[in-house]
C-alpha cells in the first residue's frame, strides 16, 4: 500500500495580486500562500512530506472544463496594462486580474494535476496542493469569486481520463458554494459533489437558488450533488461533525469512491471575515481523518478560500499533519449541533432519501427552514463562558478587533491542543511468543514486565486459579496500556484468552492512573466484567445475542442482527457509535474484540480506524486469542499501514436500522451529536 504525503507548492503563485482598490477582492492576498508555508515550516511538516513540483496546466487540460474562448480571454490578460485589466475584471463577479494571473492560474491547475498523479501513480498515499488563485467558483466561460480556472473540476476530469476512474468524491468544505464544480458535474453520476456553504436563506453570496438542499443534481446525476446550506453564521465543530456523520459519510461510503478530492477552503474556519463561522483548526483534522478511510486512502486536498491568515495557516497545518498520520488533537467545545444546523441536515437527508440506500429506512420528513434563533443565542443559553479563555463562540461574535481576537485565541488554543511529543514508536503489542511474527517490525513489544504496581491492580481480580502464562499475558497487556497512558506510544494491542477480564483490569488500571473518561467498545459475545459505578466508563456493547440489561447513558448494548450478506454496519458506525463517542470525548479508548463478532472483519477495522479520531488516537485493542485472523488487520490499522475496503454495498438490515433509530431517539438528549433532525429536542 502506498505511503507518504505529497506537498505541492510553488512560491510563484504569490505573484498574482490586486493592483487597485477593491473592497470585495482585497482579502485574496499573496500572503495566504506564504503564511501557510511558513506555518508548515514552523511545525516541521514540510520536511516530512514528499515534495512534488508544480507545473503549468496545458491548454487541453484547461479545456477539459473551460471553453477555448474563455481560455483565450485569460491568456490575453498577460500583456495588459492596469486599466485594461480592471476592465476585464469588471466583466466578472468578484474577480481581479494581474499580468501574472494567467501564469499563476496555469500553475494552480498543474500543481493540482501533479498531486493527482503522485497519488494515483502510488508515489504517495495522499497529499495537499497549496495553490492560488483558487478554483471552485470558476465556470466554463467565466471567472468568478477570485477563481480563474477550476482546479478541482479539471483534476476530477483528468483523473477520470488518465486513470479510468468510475467514481470520484469531491468534498468542498470551503464556506462558499462551489457552484462552478456543481454546474460541471450536475448530470454526472460518476462524480459525487458535496458542498456545505453559508447560505442564510439565499442572502449570502453567490445567492443562488441552486445552492439549496433541494438541488441534488439532474438527469442521471440526480442524487450525486449534495448541498448543505447553512442558514446561520457562528456554526462550529459540532455542526460540521454532525453534517459529516449524518449526511456525507453514509453517502460517501455507499458511493465508495476510488479517489477523494477536497476543495479545501478554510474560510469555514474560525475568525474568517467571509464565513463568520467558528470551527477551530483541529476540526479539519477530524474531517480529513474521516475522508482518509475512503478510496483506500487516496486523497488530494487542494486549497480554495481562507482569509484569516492565522486561522487559515493553522488549519492547513492540521490537515497536513493528519494526512501524515499523526495522532489527532481532541475536538474542542461542547458537542451540540445547533437547531439551525440540524434543520439543514434534516432537509438534506429528506431531499436525498430517494437516491441513497443508506437513507431508505430513515424516516426523514422534509421541513421548511423554520429556525430563526441564532446559534450564538443557543450557546449563550447552554454554556457559561470562561472569563480566562475565550471560547470559539465568543471569538466569533462580530467585533472590530475580531482578527486580533482570533489571533490571540489561536495562539493559546494551538498550544493547548497540539500533541507536542510525537512518540517515535506508534504501536506497542502484547502477544504470544508464537504470534510475534505476525507483527510488523515497527511494533514495540514490551517484555518481561513484572512490576509491583501492575500486580496489585491484577490481584484485586479473581485470578488465583490462573495459569502462569495467562497471568504474564495480563501483565504484558498492562505494560502496553501503561505506555499508551504515559504517551510513550500512541496505541497498542494485546491478545488475551480472557478479553473481558482483561478489559476490566485495564479499566481498573486506567482509574488508578486517573484517566477521566474511558470509552469501551465491545464487539462479540462476552460477559461484561467492567466496573461502571463511578461513571468513568462509557460502555458500548455490540453483540448478536439479546441482552436483558437495560440501557443507560453509560451502558448501551446494540443487539446487531446477524446478516452475513449485507452486513455493512455503517448505520451503527455513523448513526450511533461515532456520534456517542464524539459527544462523550473520551481520554482513552479500549476496543475489545471477542468471539462471534458477526460483523465482517472490515467493519471492525473501519470502526477501529474511525475511533482513532477520539482520545488523541490513544487506543488499546484487546483481541480474543481465537480471533487471530482479525489481529493482523487491527495491527495494520493501528500502525497506519492499511485502510479497509468493503466490496459491494448493500444496505443494513431494516431491523438493525430500526434499532439504531430507536437508540438514537432514546439517547439524543444525553449524547447530542445523535441529533440529526430538528424535532425531539428543545
Ligand atoms: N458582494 C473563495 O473563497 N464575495 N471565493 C463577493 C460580493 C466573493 C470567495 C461579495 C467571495 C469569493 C474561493
Ligand atoms: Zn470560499
Amino acid at each position: 500500500m502506498a505511503a507518504g504525503t505529497a506537498l505541492v507548492y510553488d512560491g510563484e503563485m504569490s505573484s498574482h495580486k490586486l493592483l487597485w482598490e477593491d473592497p470585495v477582492c482585497d482579502i485574496e492576498v499573496p500572503e495566504r500562500l506564504s503564511s501557510c508555508y511558513d506555518r508548515l515550516q514552523h511545525y516541521n511538516l514540510v520536511e516530512r512530506c514528499i515534495s512534488v513540483s508544480a507545473r503549468e496546466g496545458t491548454d487541453s487540460e484547461i479545456m477539459l472544463i473551460h471553453s477555448m474562448d474563455y481560455l483565450e480571454t485569460v491568456k490575453g490578460t498577460e500583456k495588459m496594462e492596469e486599466e485594461e485589466l480592471q476592465k476585464v475584471s469588471a466583466g466578472y463577479d468578484a474577480v481581479y486580474f494581474h499580468p501574472t494571473t494567467y501564469r499563476c492560474a496555469k500553475l494552480a491547475v498543474g500543481a493540482t494535476l501533479q498531486l493527482v498523479d503522485a497519488v494515483m501513480s502510488g508515489k504517495t498515499r495522499n497529499g495537499m496542493a497549496l495553490v492560488r488563485p483558487p478554483g471552485h467558483h470558476s465556470q466554463r466561460n467565466a471567472a468568478n469569486g477570485f477563481c480563474i480556472f477550476n482546479n478541482v473540476a479539471i483534476a476530477a476530469k483528468y483523473a477520470q481520463r488518465k486513470y479510468n476512474l468510475q467514481r470520484i468524491l469531491i468534498v468542498d468544505w470551503d464556506v462558499h458554494h462551489g457552484q462552478g464544480i456543481q454546474y460541471t458535474f450536475d448530470d454526472d453520476p460518476s462524480i459525487l459533489y458535496f458542498s456545505w456553504h453559508r447560505f442564510e436563506h439565499q442572502k449570502f453570496w453567490p445567492s443562488l437558488r441552486e445552492s439549496n438542499y433541494d438541488a441534488v443534481g439532474q438527469g442521471k446525476g440526480r442524487g450525486f450533488t449534495i448541498n448543505i446550506p447553512w442558514n446561520q453564521v457562528g456554526l462550529g465543530n459540532s455542526d460540521y461533525l454532525a453534517a459529516f456523520l449524518h449526511v456525507l459519510l453514509p453517502m460517501a461510503f455507499e458511493f465508495d469512491p476510488e479517489l477523494v478530492l477536497i476543495s479545501a477552503g478554510y474560510d469555514s474556519g474560525i475568525g474568517d471575515p467571509e464565513g463568520q463561522m467558528n470551527a477551530t483548526p483541529e476540526c479539519f483534522s477530524h474531517l480529513t481523518h474521516f475522508l482518509m478511510n475512503l478510496a483506500k486512502g487516496k486523497l488530494c486536498a487542494v486549497l480554495e478560500g481562507g482569509y484569516h491568515l492565522r486561522s487559515l495557516s493553522e488549519s492547513v497545518c492540521m490537515t497536513l499533519k493528519t494526512l501524515l498520520g499523526d495522532p489527532l488533537p481532541p475536538l474542542s467545545g461542547e458537542m451540540m449541533p445547533c437547531l439551525s444546523a440540524r434543520e439543514s441536515i434534516q432537509n438534506v437527508r429528506a431531499a436525498h432519501k430517494p437516491y441513497w440506500k443508506c437513507l431508505t429506512y430513515e424516516d426523514v420528513t422534509p421541513l421548511q427552514d423554520l429556525s430563526t434563533r441564532s446559534c450564538q443565542a443557543e450557546e449563550a443559553e447552554s454554556t457559561q463562558s470562561n472569563a480566562e479563555l475565550l471560547t470559539p463562540q465568543e471569538v466569533g461574535k462580530g467585533n472590530i478587533s475580531e482578527v486580533i481576537k482570533t489571533d490571540r485565541f489561536l495562539e493559546m488554543h494551538m498550544k493547548s491542543i497540539i500533541v507536542s511529543l510525537k512518540p517515535p514508536i506508534k504501536t506497542a503489542a502484547a502477544v504470544d511468543e508464537s504470534d510475534t511474527h505476525l507483527l510488523p517490525p515497527a511494533v514495540h513489544i514490551p517484555k518481561g514486565l513484572d512490576v509491583k504496581e501492575f500486580k496489585t491492580t491484577i490481584s484485586a481480580f479473581d485470578v488465583k486459579l490462573m495459569k502462569e502464562e495467562a497471568l504474564s499475558s495480563l501483565l504484558n497487556m498492562l505494560a502496553v496500556l501503561n505506555k499508551i497512558i504515559k504517551k510513550e506510544v500512541i496505541n497498542g494491542l494485546a491478545v488475551s484468552s480472557t478479553p473481558s477480564l482483561s478489559s476490566a483490569i485495564a479499566a481498573a488500571h486506567c482509574r488508578k492512573l486517573k484517566v477521566q473518561k474511558i470509552l469501551c467498545v465491545f464487539v462479540g459475545d462476552m460477559d461484561m466484567k467492567i466496573e461502571l459505578e463511578d461513571g468513568k466508563v462509557l460502555l458500548i456493547n455490540i453483540c448478536a445475542k439479546q441482552s436483558e440489561q437495560v440501557n443507560t447513558k453509560h451502558n448501551i448494548s446494540l443487539n446487531w442482527k446477524e446478516d452475513p450478506e449485507t452486513n455493512n454496519f455503517f448505520s451503527a458506525t455513523f448513526g450511533f457509535i461515532l456520534p456517542v463517542a464524539y459527544s462523550y470525548q473520551p481520554n482513552l479508548t479500549i476496543v475489545i474484540v471477542g468471539p462471534n463478532q458477526n460483523l465482517g472483519k472490515n467493519r471492525i477495522s473501519l470502526l477501529i480506524s474511525l475511533l482513532q479520531g477520539l482520545a488523541q488516537s490513544q487506543i488499546l485493542a484487546l483481541i480474543q486469542d481465537t480471533e487471530e485472523k482479525i489481529m493482523q488487520d487491527i495491527t495494520n490499522i493501528l500502525t497506519g499501514g492499511f485502510i479497509p475496503n468493503f466490496g459491494t454495498y448493500a444496505p443494513d438490515l431494516k431491523e438493525n436500522v430500526q434499532m439504531i433509530k430507536e437508540l438514537r431517539e432514546q439517547f439524543q438528549q444525553e449524547w447530542k451529536l445523535l441529533q440529526c433532525s430538528a424535532k425531539n429536542s428543545k
